[in-house]
């Protein structure tokens, strides 16, 4: 059936749509490999964002104490101002204070006479009087796609910035064109961190179970339930990349033991350039889902290896878990058997399918605006769960990576000699895991197939973002962000998985649902040929 509907989607495309559309389209179970990362073709209505809105708005808006300029129109400095939900407050942490910026919009308000005549003395002048007025340990420059056009050296600028204001500054030029998605910007983003802020400090953790959060973006204060819950467990949190997160804190990431991955897909290439430079392992973590929490701090437990904290860690998991238990099962009779779709960015659309199986909710649609193919496919990453054995020794295998997809493939005989040495290999799963057979997973969505898809499957619930999410509603179909969560949350950890079943609930069983009639569903629509016989 799942086969059928897919074809009869794709078959409304003109023929050179279609090929392009088709291997972005799978049946679980039937396909195992799919297409992404690829262009947009133009004139399709696509959900995603620019590579501005992935550098600028996702990784770097939630560092607190960074004054952030974006060298560009209002618009997009407005856009990546005010839009995601990622909240933080200034803090003090061993005396040392981290201002939060975060309520200003820093812009150069580019206009007609800065695009002709260049905008680089207007750049300089707000950098002024961001020093004059606020006083910020480190100064941000963000570049937006006209920047590039007229080629104003935003790097020249930073420069400038340090030796005659005396204030450290990093520029990104990560123009909205450049790449296909929001996840060039995240590449950018990620490099200027590795190169400039990360191993710039030298405060040593206190302890040896220090852990940096990466991927994890405080939207709805998910950031803070989930440090709560490792500081709970005796984890010291040496920082989080970036939801809630300092220059402050970021600058001595590298004297952590330990990387916790949560979203893979924006910060991956962190985590593989401090293994390769300073030697932190990461694991794949996923704070979204009851099960999967439990999971994530015992894996935390296992690395260390130490007795006593993975008793501690035990203890917190039982108290968290008696503590939603009625919760979660009175919400569970109220959800069990209700399907969802999930239509989001580069990794919730998977980690929210595992807190709705928590609730007995199955999903039958699912889709990244701007995964790579290792976050549906998956990745296998060396070494991960670290034991006696020597890692450099499991770094010495010869093994065949792929490296456009960042995956490696070991033979069997490798994977045989690093159990024998007691290294339990680190799975990212990727997407198709988790899926049953039959169901359906689309990369980069647009709303026609959005529409088509949903009008069959009828989901009981419909995950998306701003975009899409009314088309749905007005339809008569619940339909929840997962971006910015309505404005509700956290989410993330035990006591989220109970706002998240709360919300669910109110949200299906509302009696508003009973006042609305989608016109659709009285007038016939019709469908034929003009003209026909
Ligand atoms: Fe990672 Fe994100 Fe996501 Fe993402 Fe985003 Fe976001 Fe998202 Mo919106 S970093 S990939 S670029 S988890 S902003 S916090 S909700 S699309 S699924
Ligand atoms: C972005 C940010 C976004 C948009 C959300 C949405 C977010 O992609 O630039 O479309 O509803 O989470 O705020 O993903």
């Amino acid at each position: 059936m799942s086969e059928g509907l897919k074809e009869k989607v794709l078959d409304k495309y003109s023929a050179r749509v279609y090929k392009n559309r088709k291997p972005h389209l799978v049946t679980v179970g039937e396909e195992t490999e799919i297409t992404a990362n690829t262009r947009t073709i133009p004139g399709i209505i696509t959900q995603r964002g620019c590579c501005y809105a992935g550098c600028k708005g996702v990784v770097l808006g939630p560092i607190k104490d960074a004054a952030i300029i974006v060298h560009g129109p209002i618009g997009c400095s407005y856009y990546a101002w005010g839009t995601r939900r990622h909240k933080a407050e200034s803090d003090i942490r061993d005396n040392e204070e981290a201002d939060c910026y975060l309520e200003y919009c820093f812009s150069t308000d580019m206009q007609e006479a800065d695009i002709v005549f260049g905008g680089e003395k207007k750049l300089k002048q707000a950098a002024q009087e961001i020093v004059d007025i606020f006083k910020p340990k480190i100064v941000m420059i963000c570049s937006t796609c006209p920047v590039g056009l007229i080629g104003d050296d935003i790097n020249a600028v930073a420069k400038w910035i340090e030796s005659d204001l005396g204030t450290k500054a990093i520029s990104f030029s990560c123009e909205g064109y450049k790449g296909v998605s929001q996840s060039a910007g995240h590449h950018i983003a990620n490099n200027q961190l590795i190169r400039y802020v990360i191993g710039t400090g030298d405060k040593e953790p206190k302890t040896k179970y220090s852990v940096n959060v990466l991927g994890e973006y405080n939207i709805g204060g998910d950031g803070w339930e989930v440090e709560k819950l490792l500081k709970r467990c005796g984890v010291e949190v040496v920082s989080v990349f970036t939801g809630g997160g300092s220059y402050r804190d970021l600058k001595n990431s590298h004297l952590a033991n330990l990387n916790l991955v949560q979203c893979h897909r924006s910060i991956n290439y962190v985590a593989d350039m401090m293994k390769d430079k300073y030697g932190i392992d990461w694991i794949k973590v996923n704070f979204v889902g009851i099960e999967s929490t439990a999971k994530a701090l015992r894996d935390v437990g296992e690395y260390f290896g130490d007795e006593q904290l993975k008793k501690r860690i035990e203890e917190v998991i039982a108290d968290e878990m008696s503590a939603i238990a009625d919760d979660v099962s009175y919400y569970n009779s109220k959800l069990k058997g209700k399907t969802a779709a999930l239509y989001v960015g580069g990794s919730r659309a998977h980690h929210y399918q595992v807190l709705l199986k928590d609730f007995g909710i199955e999903t039958v649609l699912a889709g990244y605006e701007f995964a790579h193919r290792d976050d549906y496919e998956g990745r296998e990453v060396i070494p991960s769960i670290k034991t006696d054995a020597d890692s450099k020794n499991i770094e010495s295998l010869e093994v065949e990576a792929d490296p456009k997809h960042y995956r490696v493939f070991l033979t069997d005989e490798q994977k045989a000699e690093l159990d024998n040495k007691g290294v339990k290999l680190n799975y990212y799963e990727g997407m198709f895991k988790g899926m049953n057979d039959g169901s359906i997973i689309c990369d980069d969505l647009n709303h026609f197939e959005t529409e088509e898809f949903l009008r069959v499957l009828k989901p009981d619930i419909f995950f998306s973002g701003i975009k899409d999410k009314f088309v749905a509603q007005k339809s008569g179909m619940l339909s929840r962000q997962l971006h910015s969560y309505d404005y509700s949350g956290p989410y993330a950890g035990f006591k989220g998985a109970v706002n998240f079943g709360h919300d669910l609930v109110m949200g299906l069983y509302t009696p508003a649902w009973s006042y609305i009639r989608a016109p659709w569903k009285s007038i016939p629509s019709i469908e034929g040929t003009l003209g026909g016989a």
